[in-house]
């Protein structure tokens, strides 16, 4: 019980439908959080790791049909279908709220409903906002325990009558069947036939059934700070957006605020608490996943991180790609579909150690060595850490009044065409470059992998609402901000030549980017104008000390127009699914692209 009337009889009503054994509020403590591990042990839900090894930390291996956010089981609820817009899973809400009474009327029986009080982004901060989860699921608490800032001094915030995001999770394996038959709860439970991760904007609700995994259950992220956010972002003025948030200081000690918008598994957790390869230059992280930014007083847009934690891709981060990352998640984690050692550590692909002779894999069998169709870990397996863990987190990363954003990225993975960074000729251009975006699909959203999809500002799966109403929303912030608003850039850390090699090192080296980046802010470095927008002059990126071939830096600054001229109709295309939704101004963006390229010609 608390002492908002209007939350326990939300909590009340939800009780009466799920029929859940007993209700547990979450207080945020150490000691919930260990009951929460304690429970998942007993059960057999996740197994320890070595003290030793990994202190405090487990892992967790899903049922393989619930490994990935599920976009086509994701819905925007929305009074009317049009607000939903093109991009999204539409579903009119009545009767999904009537689907939704049946799969969840009774779906907690013989289980315990967690009720967890949560706020996005530090407690009280005017940027921040509230959530209540209610999930039967224990490792959604544990991870929504890392993930936000869970217990009484949320409570405290909300009073007697503040605002919440109401949030329902079940996994849809209720242990007391309707018969009144029971069975034994599973590792993993889940109803992965029947899941559905639904929305509601206008009542500003998340619904969400049958899965316990990452987006699609820890629904503080996506489903909150993105496609519930992003419509009352719209509403009052400030952006909810997918992006990492990373301060960035030169060797003279000046200090810039970096976000980047990358679609899932594309770079943003290694770019936010990236090395840099350059002498002098530091990158210390204030968010790896999500931005909500807001204007302040100076006219400016700030951005807080609304999360606390990180939920990382596990495979491929090592301790020469993301030595901090490796770092953060040494001790207090959770371990979501790795590999495990004899000696109760994890392993992934491109850990940066060979496997050992006997491994359990992400199904927990005994692993069959070096079958690539066979990984040891699942490729969307995840890391949940603190991001207090951090040896680089900002010292500003909690302030609550956010950090000034000087530069925004966008960039995905595109084996061709795309230059390693061009900056926009201004907000409005930015926009446009932000709303064709195209990236190759991940293994973060179940579906085909390495697909090219346009995925405007990484939103395609997150954005709440009519893409075309989200893109004005964008100008009408540039409108507001005039020249106060963040310079926008382009980046590509995945051209490949011919061979298929990466033509860019990436990692650490993306500084000598964002070294250009920094330099464009302050209208130093040098650019050349081109029709798709200003790109470095070959000598002012600053390559000192890297082994970059020649033909390799050329291709990777290469603008062919005849590329750029084949795309336009299929901008066109793409644009066209917005119909009237589509702001002119974009369309004119596009024209103006079109001009500039036959004038090149
Ligand atoms: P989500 O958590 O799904 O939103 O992903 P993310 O955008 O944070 O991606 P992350 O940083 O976890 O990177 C995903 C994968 O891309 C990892 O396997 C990385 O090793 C790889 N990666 C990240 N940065 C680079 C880079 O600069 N170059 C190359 N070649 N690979 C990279
Ligand atoms: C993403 O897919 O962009 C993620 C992982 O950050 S999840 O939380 O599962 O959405
Ligand atoms: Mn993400």
């Amino acid at each position: 019980m608390s002492n908002h009337q209007a939350l326990d009889r939300w909590v009340a009503q939800v009780a009466e439908l799920c029929q859940p054994d007993e209700i547990v509020w979450c207080d945020g403590s150490e000691a919930q959080y260990q009951e929460m591990i304690g429970r998942m042990l007993a059960t057999g839900s996740a197994v320890k790791l070595s003290e030793k090894k990994k202190p405090n930390s487990i892992l967790v291996r899903s049922d393989p049909a619930d490994v990935a956010r599920v976009e086509d089981r994701t819905f925007i609820c929305s009074e009317k279908e049009e607000d939903a817009g093109p991009t999204n899973n539409w579903a009119d809400p009545a009767e999904m709220k009537q689907k939704l009474d049946g799969l969840f009327k009774g779906c907690m029986r013989g289980r315990t409903m967690y009720v967890v009080p949560f706020s996005m982004g530090p407690v009280g901060s005017d940027i921040a906002h509230i959530g209540v989860e209610l999930s039967d699921s224990p490792y959604v608490v544990a991870n929504m325990m890392i993930m936000t800032r869970v217990g009484q001094p949320v409570l405290d915030v909300l009073g007697e009558d503040g605002y919440f995001v109401p949030c329902v999770h079940s996994v849809g394996y209720p242990l007391v069947l309707t018969d009144g038959t029971t069975r034994d709860d599973i590792p993993w439970p889940c109803d992965s036939d029947n899941k559905y991760i639904t929305h509601f904007p206008e009542t500003r609700e998340v619904w969400s059934y049958g899965s316990g995994y990452g987006g699609n259950a820890l629904l503080g992220k996506k489903c909150f700070a993105l496609r519930i956010a992003s419509v009352m972002a719209r509403d009052q003025g400030w952006m909810a957006e997918h992006m990492l948030i990373l301060k960035l200081t030169s060797p003279e000690g000046a200090v810039k605020h970096i976000a980047a918008a990358f679609p899932s598994a594309c770079g943003k957790t290694n770019l936010a608490m990236m090395t840099p390869t350059l002498p002098g230059w530091k990158v210390e992280t204030v968010g790896d996943d999500i931005a909500w930014m807001k204007f302040k007083e100076d006219g400016c847009l700030h951005a807080i991180n609304p999360e606390a934690g990180f939920f990382g891709v596990a495979p491929g981060t090592n301790y020469k790609t993301n030595p901090n990352a490796m770092e953060s998640m040494k001790e207090n984690a959770i371990f979501t579909n790795v590999g495990m050692t004899p000696d109760g550590d994890v392993w992934w692909e491109d850990i940066d150690r060979p496997a050992p002779d006997h491994l359990i894999d992400w199904l927990g069998q005994e692993w069959v060595h070096y079958d690539s169709t066979h990984k040891a870990a699942h490729p969307n397996a995840r890391f949940t850490a603190p991001a207090s863990q951090c040896p680089v987190i900002a010292d500003n990363w909690e302030d609550p009044a956010g950090v000034k954003i000087d530069a925004i990225l966008f960039g995905g993975r595109r084996s061709t065409g795309q230059p390693l960074v061009l900056e926009s000729f201004s907000w409005e251009h930015g926009t446009f470059l932000g709303s064709t975006m195209a990236s190759q699909k991940t293994a973060a959203a179940a579906g085909k992998v390495g697909e090219l999809r346009f995925d405007p500002m990484a939103m395609l799966p997150f954005c709440g609402y009519h893409m075309g109403d989200y893109f004005k929303h964008w100008l009408d912030m540039g409108d507001q901000g005039g020249d106060k608003m963040p310079r926008i850039f382009y980046v590509n850390w995945f051209r490949r030549a011919q061979d298929g090699h990466f033509l860019w090192p990436g990692f650490g080296e993306n500084a000598r980017v964002l070294k250009w980046v920094f330099e464009r802010c302050d209208g130093q470095a040098e650019a050349t104008q081109t029709p798709i927008g200003h790109l470095p002059t070959p000598g002012a990126l600053d390559l000192s000390g890297l082994d970059l071939p020649e033909e390799d830096l050329a291709e990777l600054l290469d603008v062919d127009t005849e590329h750029w001229l084949q795309k336009v109709p299929v901008f066109r295309k793409h644009y066209a699914q917005f119909g009237a939704k589509l702001p002119g101004r974009l369309a004119d963006q596009l024209d103006q692209l079109e001009q500039r390229l036959n004038d090149a010609t």
